[in-house]
């Protein structure tokens, strides 16, 4: 355990990355449910996919220059889309865009050459597109009966292979970051950790992998929240944007300034955190300018102190 957990907790920072179909209505990654978009309107958002200035080289540059250590990218985020090249499910970026590449694959190779952890986010519990994530109070009610859902079909057939590839097609992953698991039973929540540990026995989970206290690697707080000191027990981690949004979404100015952001840094690995910082690329898939400025500036900082 202490072993498997010593390059996060060395790491300090971390780079979030939110980045999926949403980005192209570009308000936020909850758009589908807030909206109550038909899975088949929604799927359409694919076929205009296609994110010509993604650069794996620069998103890894930009992670280093900040002082960044591991990288947690959305696989799959609530609205079911994968980023990835799935077998799986054919709603994903290789199958269902013109773009037919595997970011993924490209930020894994990167990260590997330039000594960067890589991690994957994934939904396990929240999915608006496949008709049987039953678990959440957040369901899609409008496309589906919640009556005719069957929970195991989705974990058996979509939530379990998807990890399996995510585990088994990218090298060694750092860590699993899962998400909302309100709902989710105790004996599946053991059965994803058993899954995760059979696949890559040093791949860390964050406490999100289940709603039941202890679980997990590591304690997820909550989004944007510094504790008081002391009040872990546990390696914890807190997630945080640099507006207001996680996915992209130009409206939001709220930027954080530099200098709180930097008091924020401080004052979470000061008492023993870890900072998970978060970035929501265009759909072009460039990081927002007032983004890249910020991490450049927490970086140099880093570098004087
Ligand atoms: C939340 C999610 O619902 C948000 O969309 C975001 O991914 C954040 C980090 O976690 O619970």
């Amino acid at each position: 355990q202490e072993e498997r957990m010593k390059w996060w907790t060395d790491a300090k920072f971390g780079m979030f990355i939110h980045w999926g179909l949403y980005a192209i209505p570009g308000k936020g990654e909850w758009h589908m449910y807030g909206a109550k978009i038909p899975v088949k309107e929604y799927e359409r958002l694919a076929d205009e996919f296609e994110p010509q200035a993604f650069d794996a080289k620069t998103w890894v540059a930009i992670a280093k220059r900040a002082g960044m250590k591991y990288i947690v990218i959305t696989a799959k985020h609530h609205d079911g889309f994968a980023m990835y090249d799935s077998k799986t499910e054919p709603f994903n970026m290789v199958q269902a865009t013109p773009y037919r590449r595997d970011p993924l694959q490209e930020l894994a190779q990167v990260c590997r050459e330039e000594d960067i952890k890589l991690c994957f986010y994934y939904s396990h519990v929240i999915d608006w597109h496949h008709p049987h994530s039953v678990h959440n109070a957040a369901n899609n009610t409008w496309d589906y009966n919640m009556g005719e859902k069957h929970f195991p079909t989705y974990w058996n057939e979509l939530v379990k292979p998807q990890i399996q590839e995510l585990l088994t097609k990218y090298g060694d992953i750092g860590l699993i970051w899962f998400d909302t698991a309100g709902g989710l039973s105790y004996e599946d929540s053991i059965d994803m950790m058993n899954h995760v540990r059979r696949l890559q026995p040093n791949c860390l989970m964050n406490s999100r992998v289940s709603h039941y206290k202890g679980l997990g690697d590591y304690q997820s707080k909550g989004d944007n929240e510094t504790p008081m000191y002391g009040e872990d027990t546990r390696p914890w981690e807190t997630p945080m944007t640099l507006n207001e949004t996680w996915g992209f979404s130009p409206r939001d100015q709220r930027w954080k300034t530099t200098g709180s952001l930097i008091r924020k840094l401080v004052n979470i690995v000061s008492k023993g955190g870890n900072l998970l910082l978060n970035v929501g690329p265009s759909p072009q898939g460039i990081i927002p300018e007032e983004s890249v400025q910020r991490l450049e500036q927490i970086g140099d900082w880093l570098r004087r102190n």
